[in-house]
Parts: structure tokens; C-alpha cells; sequence
């Protein structure tokens, strides 16, 4: 009896612990809308007096899976959602220059450019972070005329750093994982600029965690003046997948962009 009275209670223990509130599950739909606000420009409009305006997402989902060769459904598939949780670059997908750029041209005026690492991130040696940024412009100075040269005080074309939320620019990053690091087209002031999510861990080399060499030369990109591209091979690709830093070489897709602005290697260079 007693015994009955104990099994009785802890039931409705339990039917009580099962009652109580359920941590509410993150909507999908509003992962999907701010994603598509952050990468495709997705604005809702203010309801009108007239009626009600055409739901805009529909449409910009179809831009994305089309940018990412999914089925282009317009729907919030699982296919599509899998995508959007990807750890990817804070830069949009659909490229909007005219604002940050010398004379509308999403390029550097000189082949001389400076670059300089304003602070560091705890993960890392600082001499894993020099290396890592070092060869991550490397990849780019190989297949141009451009030069980069370390500057230690005052302002370089690309200032480099880390920094967590927000970190000074009107971006702020978003905590562990989602967006991992954005940079500004060519320009004075920020143009040119990279900045690290330190809320992530960045590697050296470790599959575990985000490989600084390999997020860095995504950015440095967008530091030169490309937007994202939708060859999922390419470096430009927004989405970070691991790829070991000894056995990277350039994508011919990244090679062919980044000469149609800058040229092939100078003789002598
Ligand atoms: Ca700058
Ligand atoms: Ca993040
Ligand atoms: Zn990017
Ligand atoms: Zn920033």
C-alpha cells in the first residue's frame, strides 16, 4: 500500500515535470527570415492602408536556393534549412557595391597595399595568427601583382581584428557558430577591413574548430573586391567547409575573378 501510494506520487511527479513548460523549439521560420535578411536583402514592407503587401520571402528563398543549387522550391525545406545553419562568412550574397568603393570600382587604386593585426585571439599563438594571416594574403599575391607589407602602428588598407557581438562597427557578430568573420570592400576608412567572430575557436589546422588560415582568406576577398561565389568549390563560396591548409590550392574560379580586377602576376614581382 505504501509502497502504491510512492509509485503513485513519483507518477505524478513526473506527469507534473512533463506539464510544466517545454523550451520552446527555435522557429525555423524566423531562422529563415533572418537569414534572408541578412544575406538577400529580404525588407518587409509596412502593411498599407490598401491591403495586405505579397509576402516577400517566397521569392528571396527561391534567390538562395538558386545561389546554393538546392531545389528551387520557394518553400522552407529541409534541404534549404540544413544551409542556412551552415557556419558561413557575415558578408551578403547579393553584392552591393556602389557605396564602398573608389570611383564605383570594387578595387584598390595601388598594387601596394599594407595590412596590419590590430589585436589577437586567445585560441591561437600569436605566431599561429601571423602565419595564418600571412599566407592567407599569400593566396592572393600569388596570382596578381599585389603585395602586401605588415605595418605595426598607424592605419593599414586591411586592419585585422578580433572581437566578439558588438565590436565597434554596426555588425555586430552573433556568439558561437553562424557567422564567422566579415570584411569591407575596398575603400578608405574600413574598406578593405576584416574582422574575426572571437566567439568562435580558430585553429591552426585542427578540423575541430574554424581554421584561421582558410576563414581569413575567404575575407581578404572581399578585402580585394570579391563578392561571394556561388561555385561551391570555390574560396569564395560563403558557406566554411574544412579543407586541410597543406593540400589548399586557389579554386580557377577565385584565380579568374580576382585577375579580372587586378591582372595575372607582374614579371619580376
Ligand atoms: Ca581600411
Ligand atoms: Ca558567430
Ligand atoms: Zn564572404
Ligand atoms: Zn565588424
Amino acid at each position: 500500500m505504501r509502497i502504491h501510494r510512492q509509485l503513485g506520487f513519483l507518477a505524478s511527479l513526473v506527469l507534473v515535470i512533463h506539464a510544466g513548460p517545454i523550451p520552446k523549439p527555435v522557429d525555423d521560420y524566423e531562422i529563415a527570415k533572418n537569414y534572408l535578411k541578412s544575406f538577400y536583402e529580404l525588407e518587409y514592407m509596412r502593411p498599407s492602408s490598401t491591403g495586405r503587401e505579397p509576402d516577400p520571402l517566397p521569392e528571396k528563398l527561391k534567390e538562395m536556393q538558386k545561389f546554393f543549387r538546392l531545389k528551387v522550391t520557394g518553400k522552407l525545406d529541409k534541404a534549404t534549412l540544413a544551409v542556412m545553419k551552415k557556419p558561413r562568412c557575415g558578408v551578403s550574397d547579393v553584392a552591393v557595391y556602389s557605396y564602398s568603393t573608389f570611383g564605383g570600382r570594387p578595387m584598390w587604386l595601388t598594387n601596394k597595399l599594407t595590412y596590419r593585426i590590430e589585436n589577437y585571439t586567445p585560441d591561437m599563438s600569436v605566431a599561429e595568427v601571423d602565419d595564418s594571416i600571412r599566407r592567407a594574403l599569400k593566396v592572393w599575391a600569388d596570382v596578381t601583382p599585389l603585395t602586401f607589407t605588415r605595418i605595426y602602428r598607424g592605419t593599414a588598407d586591411i586592419m585585422i581584428s578580433f572581437g566578439t557581438r558588438n565590436h565597434g562597427d554596426g555588425l555586430p557578430f552573433d556568439g558561437p557558430h553562424g557567422t564567422l568573420a566579415h570584411a569591407y570592400a575596398p575603400t578608405s576608412g574600413n574598406g578593405g577591413d576584416a574582422h574575426f567572430d572571437d566567439d568562435e575557436v580558430f585553429t591552426f589546422r585542427s578540423p575541430r574548430g574554424y581554421v584561421l588560415f582558410l576563414v581569413a582568406a575567404h575575407e581578404f576577398g572581399h578585402s580585394l573586391g570579391l563578392s561571394h561565389s556561388d561555385v561551391p568549390a570555390a574560396l569564395m563560396f560563403p558557406t566554411y567547409s574544412f579543407i586541410d591548409p597543406g593540400s589548399f590550392s586557389l579554386h580557377s574560379d577565385d584565380i579568374r575573378r580576382i585577375q579580372s580586377l587586378y591582372g595575372n602576376v607582374a614579371i619580376g614581382k
